[in-house]
């Protein structure tokens, strides 16, 4: 008995060998590791995925924990799949009142210095940059960072975090913020899609996939401020992303709407007046809990935003990342995202106001 069985094991791995082998010959590394990668995530790890899953329904760091180096050589690594194993679907978004960084970072093991992440058991095709226009929203900041990371790395992408800090108390401006972000961030990386993201804004659905479509993608369509719709149909605000062909092509954002408002009106222009149109991902998936705040001091609503998107389709090529001029304070790599501190100027130009 023994025997036969010791036989049909050895046919058994004679055979593996003999397909392995085959499979090496050709010289298909990577599919050799598709296999093994397919055995190592589609076993044990996926069968105590679920049982986890089952367990906290909605809980953005759930499958974190089954993410794994596989035991392969970094080249060897198979291409990500189509679609990620680790999506869940909706996320409970709540703010737990005691969380730290260093919380978050606990909970991050293969983010690096900077805010950099690359799956670890495969090789992701998608290489985003997210892009956050920031002052004095230290705790906002806090809980995008909380979900933002497991979200990103639910989709399996190869990501970077940038924080654009405005220096000192000059009146906000959102849109140049943006500009500099886009700017710094093409020359760490060659990153094939930016996404412009609020700081208060939080994913409500990791298949709301941070990847970039064929025309500027709107993302955040369906915030819970407003009643989970579209406030109007070419709003453009809180969320959206483009390539760096599409943002080029718009010649980036304004640099010239001071304090709230219109700003993001000005992009929807910009989209349709470089000949392209507005794509947005499913209702369903373009969820966004907003977290609550008043009016920030530094940032009153801009009085002359109506006169200055009147006159768009005049300007659109005289202002914007051909114009954009800024004083970098500082950058550095923090281990949740890349800061970079920037004197933007003020109305006037870039002379200092105090
Ligand atoms: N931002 C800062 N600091 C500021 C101002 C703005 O970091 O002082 C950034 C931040 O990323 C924010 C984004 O700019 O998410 C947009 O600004 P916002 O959040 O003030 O814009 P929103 O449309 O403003 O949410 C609504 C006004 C508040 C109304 C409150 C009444 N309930
Ligand atoms: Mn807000």
């Amino acid at each position: 008995m023994l025997q036969v069985r010791g036989r049909y094991l050895l046919v058994f791995l004679g055979v593996q060998l003999v397909v392995m082998a085959l499979l090496y010959h050709e010289g298909y590394r990577k599919r050799v590791a598709y296999f093994l990668g397919i055995f190592y995530k589609g076993g044990t790890l996926t069968m105590l995925a679920s049982l986890h899953n089952a367990s906290l329904p909605g809980d953005v760091y759930a499958n974190l924990s089954l993410i794994a180096r596989p035991p392969l050589p970094p080249d060897d690594l198979p291409y990500c799949p189509e679609v990620s194993p680790f999506l869940g679907g909706p996320i409970r978004v709540t703010f737990p009142p005691y969380l730290t960084l260093e919380d978050i970072v606990r909970k991050n093991p293969y983010v690096s210095k900077g805010g950099r992440y690359r799956p670890p058991d495969c090789d992701s095709i998608h290489k985003t940059a997210v892009i956050i226009p920031h002052r004095n929203r230290e705790q906002h900041l806090k809980y995008l960072l909380y979900y933002l990371h497991p979200f990103l790395q639910r989709q399996q992408l190869s990501y970077g975090i940038y924080i654009i800090h405005q220096a000192e108390n000059y009146i906000f401006n959102r849109a140049k913020l943006l500009n500099v972000g886009f700017k710094e961030a093409m020359k760490d990386e060659d990153w094939d899609c930016i996404f412009f993201h609020d700081v208060d804004l939080i994913p409500e659905d990791d298949r709301n996939m941070y990847t970039c479509d064929r025309f500027p993608k709107h993302v955040a369509i369906a915030m819970d401020k407003f009643g989970y719709k579209l406030p109007y149909k070419t709003y453009f605000g809180g969320v959206a992303a483009l390539s760096p062909e599409q943002y080029m092509k718009m010649n980036g954002f304004p640099n010239n709407y001071w304090g709230w408002g219109g700003e993001d009106d000005d992009i929807a222009v910009r989209v349709a007046l470089s000949g392209m149109v507005i794509s947005r991902p499913s209702v369903q998936y373009g969820r966004y809990r907003m977290i609550k705040h008043g009016h920030d001091k530094g940032n009153e609503q801009n009085p002359k935003r109506f006169n200055l998107l009147a006159k768009t389709k005049r300007t659109w090529k005289q202002d914007g990342m051909n114009t954009l001029e800024y004083q970098l304070l500082s950058k550095e790599l923090q281990p949740l995202y890349t800061n970079i501190t920037v004197f933007i100027g003020t109305e006037k130009g870039m002379q200092r106001s105090t």
